[in-house]
């Protein structure tokens, strides 16, 4: 059916072209050949000029009416530094084709009304001329030259890398965003200010990245879902692709780089407007307190005509700029610059990916040990929690989290002995200081054998501190068995708070 008509299409076509062409025999027939072909140059010349006329008008017709929703014009001034590098080599460019465009294109429909086709007129034949082709060899090639020159300098200045003397944490910070259909997956150095080693071939549900945790620079790096930096500090981005070609694109700083399966990419750049300032940039009035910038003036959900306006909810965004596939659209992030103040409180509330979803699984190399900030972490908190219950008139229970047994058994397991290291520094503080060491169980199974495993993981720990110096006679110890639960024992969680070590302290 389509076929058919195509084909009556094409037929049509075919005979309005031979009636038109009838039509034009006829009328030379009329007035004669030469008068037509003259009448037709006249019209066709005229015709060239209101043309350029009505499509240089739009030109600049456009340009004006987007000219506040272009980058780099308008409320758009690059947000960062390099940008501001960048938008000055677009401006001169424009600028320099720009009075070309509008030359070359006036003069091409003048010469075509100018030098139409007239009775009487002979056309000139010039063979050749030296001095104009020189003219217009030297003056484009100059003009090119210049370009060239200045675009190149400004290139290796925005794309440099940052050089080798400088020192990480001090000059620039180190954000890494891995592309992948469809998501940017971001990733902060976390408080040691580097980012930690990778290898693909440890990529895993768990492991979305492929960290390797042997690496203990990766044990704080941060897993973050939106980029916030803070203003005016120098930010190099690592940027890799998991799967196909990405595109790592912060349109309002001027960033854009590709990110590439197996070969790292970097961008460098320093943000210098906050979102708020970009924000007020954008709802800024005029002297009469009209919105210089009415369009963003709406609001922002039209649904909610009194909710916030579009300048009040606008948002940078990361955005992946490579057609990576069907939702490449949702590789959409929010970016945000803030105060170095805002940044420092919400890099604190971020988390070790390590921390929340490795440590203590099975797929942690340090499962069996302690890392030295969790010892240390583990003695600030014995030792709060030591004052408290000395400080205290009525509560004087200290409760040993960390200390715990082999199942069914009073074998202490091997990472106890940190906490109750802390608890021998305690004994050798406080000279007068003395403890009861109670055994506490939940209630499951037989009630007589949880008592008897309740006094023995007591004396286990109790043996374990006089083994390290601690006099028996300061610490005795006792087993409660079910008696004294501080849960309740129908939840997993509630059996395990009750299965528990406390000191309580006797004398001090
Ligand atoms: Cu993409």
């Amino acid at each position: 059916m389509t076929g058919l008509l195509i084909l009556l299409c094409i037929l049509l076509i075919g005979v309005v072209v031979v009636q038109l062409g009838r039509l034009v025999e006829l009328a030379s027939d009329i007035r004669g050949e030469e008068a037509a072909q003259l009448a037709a140059n006249d019209f066709n010349g005229r015709f060239g000029v209101f043309f350029m006329v009505a499509f240089l008008i739009g030109c600049i017709g456009c340009t004006v009416y987007y000219r506040t929703s272009t980058l780099g014009y308008g409320p758009h001034t690059a947000a960062s530094e390099h940008g501001v590098w960048l938008d000055g080599a677009f401006h001169t460019t424009l600028i320099v084709t720009g009075i070309v465009f509008f030359l070359t294109q006036i003069a091409l429909f003048w010469f075509a009304f100018k030098y139409r086709g007239r009775a009487n007129r002979v056309a000139f034949f010039q063979p050749h001329d030296t001095k104009l082709e020189i003219i217009w060899t030297a003056i484009p090639a100059l003009m090119m030259f210049y370009l060239v020159a200045d675009g190149l300098t400004i290139w290796n200045k925005a794309m440099a890398d940052i050089p080798e003397t400088s020192v990480i944490g001090v000059d620039y910070m180190e954000i890494e965003a891995t592309g992948k259909q469809f998501a940017w997956d971001l990733r902060y150095p976390g408080p040691d200010g580097v980012l930690g080693a990778k290898n693909f071939r440890k990529i895993s549900g768990v492991n979305p990245l492929g960290q390797d945790w042997e690496d203990i620079e990766n044990l704080d790096d941060q897993h973050v879902s939106e980029i916030v930096l803070p203003v005016g500090k120098q930010v190099r981005v690592r940027i890799t692709a998991q799967d196909v070609l990405h595109n790592f694109y912060l349109p309002h700083f001027r960033v854009k780089m590709d990110a590439v399966p197996g070969i790292p990419t970097y961008f460098v750049f320093t943000p210098t407007t906050t979102t708020e300032e970009y924000r007020a940039r954008l709802g800024s009035l005029d002297k009469e307190g009209n919105p210089l910038y009415p369009e963003w003036h709406t609001p922002f959900d039209e649904t909610e005509p009194d909710g916030p306006k579009r300048f009040e909810a606008f948002n940078y965004e990361l955005a992946c700029a490579e057609l990576c596939g069907k939702a490449h659209f949702s590789m959409r992030r929010e970016v945000k610059i803030v105060s170095q103040g805002e940044y420092d409180e919400w890099i604190a509330a971020q988390t070790s990916y390590y921390l929340t979803s490795i440590r203590g699984s099975d797929s942690d190399p340090h499962k069996d040990k302690l890392l030295d900030f969790e010892i240390n972490n583990r003695k600030t908190e014995f030792n709060d929690n030591i004052n408290k219950a000395l400080s205290s008139d009525t509560d004087k229970i200290i409760r040993l989290k960390y200390v715990n047994f082999e199942t069914g058994s009073a074998t202490l397991t091997p990472l106890s002995r940190f906490e109750l290291d802390n608890v021998v520094s305690a004994m050798n503080n406080y000279a007068n200081l003395t403890l009861e060491v109670g055994g506490h169980t939940d209630s499951t199974g037989d009630a007589g054998k949880n008592l008897s495993l309740s006094d023995a993981r007591a004396n286990s720990v109790a043996s374990y501190l006089s083994s390290k110096g601690v006099n028996l006679d300061r610490i005795p110890a006792r087993g409660y068995g079910i008696d004294r639960p501080i849960d309740t024992n129908d939840t997993p969680e509630g059996r395990q708070n009750n299965r528990r070590t406390e000191l309580r302290i006797l004398t001090q």
